[in-house]
């Protein structure tokens, strides 16, 4: 078997790992930074309101490399009764995955690069009549404070890398992930004691962001279509659950 140590050496120079830092820790600190940027953009020319439910407000942009399908999205939701860092623990966490995933096989961890960062490899599920799909990416979870008095950000980046623990066996395809979930707690007319917050009083407002290339030619109007059904019911199904759990919990913040 392959562990830290060894790959470490046989990776190519700037990921060596560095004392303090896992191999990773650059790129993490990269994409986290780029999505804080991106999820504050305007949503202006080019992106189109494909779906609406509730507060649920599903943007895409058609875009496609090499003739696939690599549509960028953006959801945004806000979900009462859940703190950002509930949705981000439940989103990060690998043992909940196989209770809101529907779009899966199997998922595993093959390594933890530290507390906050796991590698994930997951087999997803076939869509006919195209190859079935795998991924494999590291997983980062942060709480980001922006002042004294606001709640913290949390987000969960997932990020395409490779693994030699994950090689590519055809006719598995691997796509490529790059997916964040960056969210805010705000708490509505917030009682004189902290202690007294209640599930009613607060509200999770959540940006998704996913750029995902399928990995090899697609027809795209499969992979639009299959796209517009099942990132609104993943995200459905996913808040659900982050309510079913935390209701008679205490309140994560
Ligand atoms: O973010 C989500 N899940 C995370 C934890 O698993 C993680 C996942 C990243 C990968 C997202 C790409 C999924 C494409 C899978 C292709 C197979 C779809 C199977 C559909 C079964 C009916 O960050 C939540 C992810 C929610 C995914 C919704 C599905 C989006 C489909 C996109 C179209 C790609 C078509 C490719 C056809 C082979």
């Amino acid at each position: 078997t392959i562990n830290e140590a060894t790959f470490a050496a046989t990776s190519n120079g700037e990921n060596i790992s560095v004392k303090g830092k896992h191999r990773l820790a650059n790129d993490v600190e990269r994409v986290v930074q780029e999505h804080l940027t991106y999820v504050r953009e305007e949503m202006c020319d080019g992106w189109d309101l494909i779906h609406e439910e509730g507060k649920m407000k599903v943007y895409r942009r058609e875009v496609e490399e090499n003739g696939i399908v690599v549509d960028p999205l953006k959801i945004f939701h806000s979900i009462q009764g859940v703190t950002g860092h509930e949705i981000c623990h439940y989103f990060w966490e690998y043992q909940y995955r196989m209770e809101w995933e529907t779009t899966l096989d199997s998922t595993k961890i093959i390594e933890a690069l530290d507390q906050d960062t796991v590698i994930f490899f997951q087999m997803h599920k076939r869509v006919w009549p195209t190859a079935q799909r795998d991924s494999c990416f590291w997983s980062h979870i942060r709480c980001i404070s922006n002042s004294e008095e606001d709640q913290p950000t949390w987000l969960v980046v997932n990020y395409t890398t490779p693994h030699p623990l994950a090689p590519i066996k055809p006719p598995q395809v691997r796509l490529i992930a790059n997916v964040a979930m960056i969210c805010e707690t705000i708490i509505n007319e917030p009682p004189l004691n902290p202690k007294d917050i209640k599930r009613e009083n607060i509200q999770c407002k959540l940006a998704y962001v996913a750029f995902v290339n399928p990995g090899g030619w697609v027809p795209s109007a499969a992979v639009r279509n299959v796209a517009k059904r099942e990132y609104p019911r993943f995200l459905r199904r996913f808040t659900s659950y982050v309510i079913e759990q935390t209701r008679d919990k205490p309140i994560l913040f």
